[in-house]
């Protein structure tokens, strides 16, 4: 254990170790617990909740500087302050914290990859994602729906059962099933012979499920909060100083700020943050859009993923159905919703579910996804000592969120990545070590 005035750090990059003083700031006051006595007490006194997270005053140094205050950043934040005692951290957002991809995504849940290493890794998010609400004293609505790929073609039914024998051999409940199996967990499927594309059979994964993502990000902040860390919305970084190969700081829209690490766990801008640090990364932008019905009653257990359709459905607890697509043909920026997506999306959903023909879209939006050409993120060190990336998360950044997070406050710590991800490397690139995930990307590219 740590002494509590001092915490030894691994330099990333180096086996030197460097103890360096506590954070000057405090410990805050941990927040009051989210049970049923406390909202009783509330309730009856009529006194405000505190905030679940404070505005802090930016510092012009911190020991660990991350960039982007969503899912990954956040939990990076908690574990590096929870797991490692690591809490003179400032989280840095340009919008407001779940702002990008984890307050856009689907929120589903999942570890039925294609590659060893890809299962292992979203297992162990997996479990994170199980007891997450406890750990965080924050509902996050976890829900185990069971998850179906449905394979169109003997060349994705073939795809499946590989990915079948893949999770078994990494302990994952994963099996393919057939129609009439298919059939029985979602009735109202189309299950037929007559359709355009008939369902051959499916990758059934049990433990999938789905969360309620704005809670994730929500619970993360008010936990590390209470640990010291700083959270800085509406602070965009503009610059970062390398000297002598050496991360030094980053610049903001609020001024410098120096700190000799800092984590790049941004979606959509990834590329840019990697080029202010002079880092040049394999990754390329490109919309994913989304949309969500009016709520109706409870129908959809299980999360539906066609990815010859480019489309996946899931019943939410409220009863919206949530649809999502594969991502746009082009690379851009754009956040917008377009008529073309929501027509494409209507017309693959009623070849799944022709019963849903009289339900009303809410609301449709994108988000971002950076894409590498292997279909797996980049995580770890960069050639810029002190610079680490936890980006390119293509269309399944979310539910890696707990895992990724706990690694990169782990390679923080030691100086270097823990086994589980030390495969995601960015040398991998150049080494030649590919780690293709594409055939259990859910959606087609
Ligand atoms: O990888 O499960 C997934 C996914 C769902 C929606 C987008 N990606």
């Amino acid at each position: 254990m740590l002494a509590v005035h001092e915490f030894v750090r691994l330099v990333p990059g180096r086996n030197a170790v460097a103890a360096v003083r506590a954070p000057s700031h405090p410990r805050r006051r941990r927040p009051p617990k989210y049970g049923a006595l406390a909202l009783l007490r509330h309730g009856l006194s009529g006194r405000p909740w505190p905030r679940a997270w404070a505005d802090q005053p930016l510092r012009d140094t911190y020991d660990v500087v991350i960039i982007g205050g969503g899912v990954h950043g956040l939990a990076a934040a908690y574990y590096l302050a929870v797991n490692h005692g690591i809490t003179d951290v400032a989280v840095l957002d340009k919008g407001y914290i779940g702002s990008g991809g984890s307050g856009r995504n689907t929120a589903i849940l999942r570890s039925n990859y294609l590659t060893p290493e890809g299962v292992r890794f979203y297992d162990r998010s997996m479990q994170l994602y199980r007891t997450l609400a406890a750990d965080l004293d924050y509902n996050v609505m976890f829900s185990r729906r069971g998850h179906l790929t449905l394979a169109h073609n003997d060349s994705s039914l073939r795809t499946m059962r590989w990915r079948a024998e893949v999770n078994q051999m990494q302990g994952i409940d994963s099996e393919v099933i057939d129609p009439a199996e298919i059939k029985r967990l979602v009735p109202y499927l189309d299950t037929s012979a007559e359709t355009r594309y008939p369902i051959l059979g499916a990758l059934y994964h049990p433990p999938g499920g789905i969360i309620r993502h704005d809670a994730v990000v929500w619970g993360y902040a008010r936990g590390a909060d209470a640990r010291g860390v700083h959270i800085h919305q509406d602070t965009e970084v503009t610059g970062i100083d390398v000297a002598h190969g050496k991360v030094t700081g980053v610049r903001t829209s609020r001024g410098p700020v120096s700190a000799p690490v800092v984590l790049n766990c941004t979606a959509g801008w990834s590329t840019l943050i990697c080029d202010m640090a002079g880092v040049q990364v394999p990754v390329q932008t490109f919309p994913l859009q989304a949309a969500v019905t009016e709520p109706v009653r409870p129908f959809l257990d299980a999360v539906v993923v066609s990815g010859s359709l480019h489309v996946y459905v899931s019943q939410t607890d409220r009863g919206e159905l949530v649809f999502g697509a594969s991502v746009d043909p082009y690379p851009s920026y754009s956040m917008r919703g377009s008529l073309d997506f929501i027509e494409g999306l209507a017309g693959h959903v009623l070849e799944l579910m022709p019963s849903l023909a009289r339900l009303r879209l809410l609301r449709q939006w994108a988000g971002l996804c950076d894409m590498t050409p292997d279909f797996s993120p980049i995580m770890g060190p960069t050639p810029v000592d002190g610079f680490l990336v936890d980006i390119g998360w293509g269309t399944y950044g979310f539910k890696a969120g707990p895992v990724s997070g706990e690694a990169m406050a782990a390679t923080i710590a030691a100086g270097k990545p823990p086994p589980l991800i030390a495969p995601f490397g960015l040398d991998r690139f150049a080494e030649g070590r590919l780690l293709g995930e594409k055939g259990a990307a859910s959606v087609g590219h």
